[in-house]
């Protein structure tokens, strides 16, 4: 199956969405493979065929951030999955380079030539939006681990997101930071671009006006700005208590170096690029007081968190980021789809993933419903000495 190009398919999503949310239909002839359907069920499911798995990433261009972590927390889960008995995943990963046009390819090879049951990614909403559409076609399940915008599990009732929405977090974090800091007036600066940058200001607007926190300053600017000068400099004269961004993490570096260069020392709250450890080594001392809402946290006592870490820590010598955590998840919410109903062809995984309710995972007790929707606990962290803090600590 031929994909569309990315304006097509990024107009006829939008479309989609726009025309109330009417989900595309699956149009995919996918038959049946015998050797995918197995016996049994849960720890007793035995399947002949290994269950071909494809994933796509950023792991390198703009978004490279989320690097290997997404990789390899996906694979660390497949790695100890096909430690137990009766089924045996095998994975392909594409890197998108941070480009639509890659990240369509990679979809259409692992639909196409790969023969995959479900794929897991891409790493931004931006991609998501250009290629989920035709996978929805296809008839693929597909499971987001870091697509956050809105409206991207309305595309298809094949698509499905365990990545924590930025309106779920924005909602948590701007109350918890207005609380923390005692915030009455904030400054807000966005990527007018991207998909998960406009939803996310969509979300900060809303959740603002409902704190009743006046807004002194609104600044826009694009994804491939590198000087915020002009901006930064009505922000300063709004004498803000905080910042509140919405950029991915090329903007965000240079942003909010030169905001402290300025004189710009209130606490910045940001969107889920903050929840990368490498955006925060690259930031240095100019992290400090960062506020994020997210997925996970290398505090939390969900089930297994610690031992994911020390297994993701000796494997690849660092620790685990949300983007890792989320990927490791997904793998555990496949596996049981798969073993649900003992079946790996795409459209008994398609119907077991949205049954999947307050299931154990390192990320808290998690949820997927039929519309592909994730629910789960957020958490909100602060950088305090370079580290990630629970706020609420
Ligand atoms: C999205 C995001 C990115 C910043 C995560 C990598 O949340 O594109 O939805």
């Amino acid at each position: 199956m031929r994909l569309k190009s990315a304006s097509i398919t990024s107009a006829v999503a939008v479309a989609v969405l726009a025309a109330g949310c009417v989900q595309a239909e699956s149009t995919g002839d996918t038959e049946a493979v015998e050797g995918l359907a197995g016996e049994g069920s849960g720890a007793e499911c035995v399947i002949d065929d290994p269950v071909h798995v494809g994933a796509v990433y950023s792991l390198t261009g703009g978004a490279s951030f989320a690097r290997q972590y997404q990789q390899e927390g996906l694979q660390l889960a497949f790695e100890e999955l096909n430690e137990q008995d009766g089924v045996e995943y095998e994975l392909t990963a594409e890197d998108d380079k941070t480009d639509i046009a890659e990240s369509i390819a990679g979809f259409e090879k692992l639909i196409d030539r790969d023969d995959v049951s479900v794929i897991v990614g891409p790493t931004l909403s931006d991609m998501a939006f250009s290629t989920y559409e035709d996978t929805q076609q296809a008839g693929v399940p597909v499971v987001g681990v870091s697509t956050t915008a809105e409206g991207i599990p309305e595309i298809g009732d094949y698509v499905f997101r365990n990545s924590l929405p930025e309106e779920f977090a924005l909602a948590e974090s701007l109350p918890a930071a207005k609380e923390a800091l005692d915030l009455d007036t904030v400054a807000v600066l966005h990527d007018q671009e991207d998909e998960f940058t406009s939803s996310a200001y969509s979300t900060i607007t809303g959740v603002l006006a409902d704190e009743g926190i006046d807004v002194v300053a609104d600044e826009a600017f694009q994804t491939d700005d590198t000087d915020f000068r002009s901006q930064l400099t009505k922000v300063k004269n709004g004498d803000p208590d905080a910042v509140v961004l919405s950029a991915l993490p090329g903007a965000t570096v240079p942003l909010v170096q030169q905001a402290r260069e300025l004189g710009i020392d209130v606490p910045i709250v940001g969107g889920n690029a903050f929840n990368s450890p490498v955006l925060i080594g690259n930031l240095e001392d100019a992290a400090e007081g960062l506020i994020v809402g997210g997925a996970w946290s290398s505090a939390k006592d969900s089930a297994g968190n610690q031992e994911f870490i020390d297994a993701y820590t000796q494997a690849y010598g660092r620790r685990p980021d949300q983007f890792a955590a989320q990927a490791y998840t997904a793998a555990q919410l496949i596996d049981e789809a798969v073993r649900a109903d003992c079946d790996a062809n795409r459209e008994a995984i398609k119907d077991n993933l949205g049954q999947i309710s307050d299931l154990e995972t390192v990320l808290g007790p998690l949820s997927l419903d039929e519309s592909g929707e994730v629910t789960q606990e957020p958490v909100v962290q602060i950088v305090q000495d370079g580290e990630f803090t629970l706020l609420d600590d």
